[in-house]
C-alpha cells in the first residue's frame, strides 16, 4: 500500500477546493483535485436582494471531489473541512435544513450590534468573547434574524458551515472551537460556550440558543467516519477529522516560520493581520483598535484584525467585466507611481458588494485626492492601500501585544501577488516571506494527519514540514517609510 492520502475540504468566499496530502519523508505533497466556484448569490425579496450562498452547489462540490480524492486511491486516510467563519444552517427537529444560508455580507445586520450591545454594552462583551466588533459576528446575525420573534418556536440545530457539511458527511453534529469562536458566543479563556452571551440572546432576541448549539470539539478531534458509499464513493469510512474549521486557523497553522517572531497575512477574499499567542489581549485599547482574540490550534489565540483584502480588486474584476487579464493589469499597475491615491479599505463602503471603483472614486474625492484616472491606477490604489493597511495593522498587533516582529509571513492566494507582497515589505519595512498560497488546505491536512497519528508533535513540528514543503519567496523592504506615513496620516489624520 501506498503513503496515507488525506483530502482537504477548503471553502473560500470565490472558489472551493479538495486538496489531496501525503507524507513522505518529513514533506507534504498536495494535489488539487477539485475546484468549483463560490459566491454570493443575490435573491430578491421585498423590500430589498437577500445575499445568500449556494450551499447545496458547494456541498454537490465537496462530494464530487471527495469521490475524485478517493478513486485512485481505494479510500482516504482521513478528511477535513475548513471554511469562511460566522455563517451557518439551521436546522429542524428533523434534521432537515431550513433555508439557505444567508452571507455575511447580507445587509440584514445593519444596527444588530447596537442593539445587542443595549442589554450587553461592548466592552462587557468583549471582555468575555475577546473579539472584534464585525456586523456580521453570529450574534448579531442571529439577533436580526430573530427579528419578530421568528427563531423562539425553533427546535433543531444552528450548524457552522464546515460543521454543517461534517454532518451530512457523518451524521454527527458538532460545534468546532476556532470556528465556534467567531460566533462571539465563545468564552475566550474557558474555551467554552459563553453564558452571558447565550443568555442576551435567550431573553430580549428570543433566539434558543442553548437548545441550538451542539457541543464544542477542540481541533484534532477525530468526528466520526464518512456514511454513504453512494454520495462520496471510495471516501465512505474515512474518518473527518474537526480540523482548525476556521479557514484563518487552519491557515495560521501553514505560516512556514521558525521563530514565535512573526506575523501573519492570511491573504485571500480578506486579509487576515496579526500574531499568535498564548493567551488573550483584551486591554481597552485592543477594544478600541478592534483587535480580535479568536481561537487557534493547540490552544493557541490568533490575535489579528480583518482588513478587507483582495475582495475590493475582486470586485472592481468583476465590474470591469470578464475579459481583463489579471498579470497584464498587475505589470500596468506596478508601473504606476507608487501611493498616488490611497483608501481606506476598511471604510464599511466596501463591505458590500458593488461598484468597486465608483465607491473608490468617492472616496479620493472626499479625502482630496486625485481619483484613480484608469483601471491600472485603481488596482494599484487597492494594492498601495491594502499594503497600508497590513503595516497598520502588523504595528498595532506588535505594540497592543507586546510580541516582537521580526518577520511578516503571507500565506494563502495573496502570496503570488508579488507586487502586493513587495508593497508590503515596504510598507511594514520587514522581510516578508510569501507561500504557502494554499494555507489552509496545507494547515487543514497537518492537523488530519496529525489526529490519525500520521506525524507528532506541536506547532512548531508542523511548521517545519510546511517549510521542508513548500517553495517561499523572500521579499526584502526597500525605500524610505515617509512616504508611507504621510499616506497614513491622510486617512487617519
Ligand atoms: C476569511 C474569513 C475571515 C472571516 C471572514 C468572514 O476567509 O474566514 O477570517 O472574518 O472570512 O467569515
Amino acid at each position: 500500500t501506498g503513503p496515507a492520502v488525506h483530502a482537504a475540504v477548503d471553502l473560500g468566499a470565490s472558489s472551493g477546493r479538495v486538496i489531496t496530502g501525503r507524507l513522505e519523508g518529513g514533506r507534504l505533497h498536495t494535489e488539487e483535485v477539485a475546484r468549483f466556484p463560490n459566491g454570493p448569490v443575490p435573491v430578491p425579496a421585498r423590500g430589498r436582494d437577500t445575499l445568500y450562498w449556494d450551499i447545496l452547489s458547494l456541498y454537490s462540490g465537496v462530494l464530487e471531489g471527495l469521490r475524485r480524492a478517493a478513486e485512485p486511491h481505494g479510500g482516504l486516510a482521513s478528511v477535513g473541512i475548513d471554511s469562511w467563519a460566522v455563517d451557518y444552517g439551521l436546522l429542524d427537529g428533523d434534521a432537515a435544513l431550513l433555508g439557505n444560508p444567508v452571507h455575511y455580507r447580507d445587509a440584514r445586520t445593519a444596527g444588530a450590534p447596537e442593539r445587542v450591545f443595549e442589554h450587553l454594552p461592548a466592552a462587557e462583551m468583549y471582555a468575555v468573547n475577546g473579539l472584534q466588533v464585525q456586523p456580521f459576528n453570529t450574534v448579531f446575525q442571529l439577533a436580526a434574524a430573530s427579528e419578530g420573534g421568528r427563531l423562539a418556536a425553533l427546535d433543531g440545530d444552528l450548524l457552522l458551515i464546515p460543521d454543517l457539511l461534517g454532518f451530512w458527511l457523518t451524521g454527527e453534529r458538532v460545534a468546532e472551537l476556532t470556528n465556534a469562536s467567531t460566533t462571539g458566543l465563545v468564552d475566550v479563556d474557558a474555551r467554552a460556550w459563553a453564558d452571558a452571551c447565550l443568555d442576551v440572546l435567550e431573553g430580549p432576541f428570543g433566539v434558543p440558543a442553548r437548545r441550538l448549539l451542539p457541543g464544542l470539539v477542540e481541533p484534532g478531534t477525530v468526528v466520526g467516519p464518512l456514511l454513504r458509499r453512494d454520495a462520496v464513493g471510495a471516501a465512505a469510512g474515512a474518518p473527518l477529522v474537526a480540523v482548525g474549521s476556521h479557514d484563518t486557523a487552519s491557515a495560521v497553522v501553514a505560516v512556514p516560520a521558525a521563530t514565535p517572531n512573526f506575523a501573519y497575512v492570511s491573504s485571500g477574499t480578506w486579509s487576515l493581520v496579526g500574531v499568535e499567542l498564548d493567551a488573550p489581549v483584551r486591554t481597552e485599547e485592543s477594544r478600541a483598535a478592534n483587535f480580535t482574540n479568536e481561537l487557534g490550534v493547540d490552544g493557541t489565540v490568533r490575535y489579528l484584525r480583518n482588513v478587507m483584502g483582495l475582495w475590493v480588486l475582486q470586485e472592481c474584476l468583476r465590474v470591469w467585466g470578464g475579459e481583463v487579464d489579471l498579470a497584464a493589469l498587475l505589470e500596468r499597475a506596478a508601473a504606476v507611481p507608487a501611493l498616488s491615491c490611497v483608501v481606506d479599505v476598511d471604510d464599511p463602503r466596501f463591505l458590500p458588494p458593488g461598484d468597486m471603483p465608483a465607491r473608490i472614486r468617492e472616496f479620493a474625492a472626499q479625502t482630496g485626492q486625485e481619483p484613480p484616472a484608469d483601471e491600472a491606477a485603481t488596482t494599484r490604489c487597492v494594492l498601495d492601500s491594502l499594503a497600508l493597511a497590513y503595516r497598520r495593522a502588523v504595528r498595532q498587533a506588535s505594540e497592543l501585544s507586546g510580541r516582537r516582529v521580526d518577520v511578516v509571513h503571507v500565506v494563502g492566494g495573496g502570496a503570488n501577488n508579488a507586487l502586493l507582497c513587495r508593497l508590503t515589505a515596504d510598507a511594514v519595512g520587514l522581510p516578508v516571506v510569501a507561500g504557502p498560497a494554499e494555507g489552509a488546505a496545507v494547515g487543514n491536512l497537518l492537523v488530519q494527519a496529525r489526529a490519525v497519528g500520521e506525524v507528532r508533535g506541536g506547532l512548531a513540528d508542523l511548521r517545519r514540514i510546511v517549510a521542508d514543503s513548500t517553495v517561499t519567496r523572500r521579499y526584502e523592504p526597500s525605500g524610505p517609510a515617509a512616504p508611507w506615513q504621510a499616506a497614513e496620516r491622510l486617512l487617519r489624520g
